[in-house]
């Protein structure tokens, strides 16, 4: 081959470069183009091999020739990679392209039940005071329901609690306050607890009872307790849990376990009065029951309801919208 001929050959690769590498539009293409041309076997490289072959005088303009045209290839090649990629990479960007004009999707978010909440804050209120959380079962015995508080078989007092009654002597409690039995039994004074759970009455609903319910009794049991403390504890508690704007009425009451025992009303004015609790110094005979000396400790305990609690802090007038499960309602907390 001569140098007219090798020549005439870079022309022809330079064609069939043109010619190939306009058809390459991915990266895997330009490679593949990269091996047929500059390779070890490619198109341009095996024409250096005929650089020997020529004459001595003719090398160095023939070097010249290959050189540039590899170096031309190679410059496209780069050039094309650049291109595909840059094509790769907007084509992706389109894809993945949003459009910030359309509608969100609706993802309803769950959140606690009013009550669950009004209780847990309730909690918090007195564990801050000190007080600790005791349970108790919501099937109870006759006697921690009624008898050890005073409420004997036949005492008048049982219908204020009309029950559910499972077996003989056994019911679904109608308040938190056999709670303060078992835990004094089971412990020595000072006591200072708090506990919230469910209760059950064969109570009619109507726009403030429900049959089945919410209270949080609280007992305190100690050396020197007065009426108060009492009184002390409720003006503390109603400020923390209302802040300001509600007012408190506190008026005689009636339970067999307490002694003098009253009753909490709140209102937020012009708001209407709701009974919140029933509370009172616990009655000697109650102390005496659980084995502890009416000499040595007093105590005070209240019973409130959960429900009429929350029903005052958002201004609810029915309490049988906390048991609807009406997702319109419900979602407002
Ligand atoms: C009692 O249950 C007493 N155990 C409270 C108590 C505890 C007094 C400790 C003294 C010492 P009463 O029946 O009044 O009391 O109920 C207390 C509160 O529970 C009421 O003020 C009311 O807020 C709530 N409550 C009672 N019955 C229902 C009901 N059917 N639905 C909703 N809330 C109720």
């Amino acid at each position: 081959m001569d140098l007219a001929e090798l020549a005439g050959r870079c022309e022809e690769v330079r064609k069939e470069w043109a010619r190939a590498s306009a058809a390459a539009h991915d990266p895997g293409a330009v490679e593949a183009l990269r091996v047929r041309f500059l390779g070890r076997k490619g198109l341009v490289t095996v024409l250096f091999d005929h650089l020997r072959a020529l004459p001595p005088a003719d090398r160095a303009e023939a070097g010249k020739l290959l050189n540039a045209l590899k170096g031309e290839i190679a410059a496209a090649l780069e050039g094309r990679l650049a291109a595909v990629a840059q094509a790769a990479a907007e084509a992706r960007l389109q894809a993945e392209r949003y459009d910030l004009t359309l509608p969100g999707t609706w993802r309803p978010l769950g959140r606690l039940h009013p009550l669950t909440q009004v209780r847990r804050e309730i909690e918090e209120i007195f564990l801050r005071m000190g007080f600790d959380i005791a349970t108790g079962p919501e099937v109870e015995t006759d006697y921690y329901n009624f008898e050890a508080l005073a409420i004997g078989p036949d005492h008048p007092a049982r219908d204020d609690w009309d029950s559910f009654y499972l077996a003989d002597g056994v019911l679904l409690r109608t308040h938190t306050s056999p709670v303060q039995i078992r835990v004094m039994k089971s412990q020595k004074p000072p006591v200072r607890i708090l506990c919230p759970g469910r209760c059950y009455r064969r109570d009619n609903p109507d726009a403030t009872h429900s049959p089945v319910f919410h209270q949080i009794e609280l007992l305190w049991v100690e050396k020197g307790l007065t009426m108060a403390h009492l009184k002390w504890i409720l003006e503390e508690f109603v400020r923390a849990f209302f802040g300001p704007g509600y007012e408190m009425r506190i008026s005689a009451d009636f339970f067999p376990f307490t002694e003098p025992s009253a009753q909490v009303h709140i209102r937020k004015p012009p708001g209407r009065w709701l009974e919140i609790m029933g509370a009172g110094m616990v009655d000697p005979a109650v102390l005496t029951e659980v084995g502890y000396d009416p000499e040595e400790v007093t105590g005070f305990a209240f019973g409130l309801g959960v429900e009429r609690m929350a029903m005052l802090r958002w201004g609810i007038e029915d309490i049988r919208l906390f048991y609807g499960n009406d997702v319109r309602f419900l979602s407002q907390f």
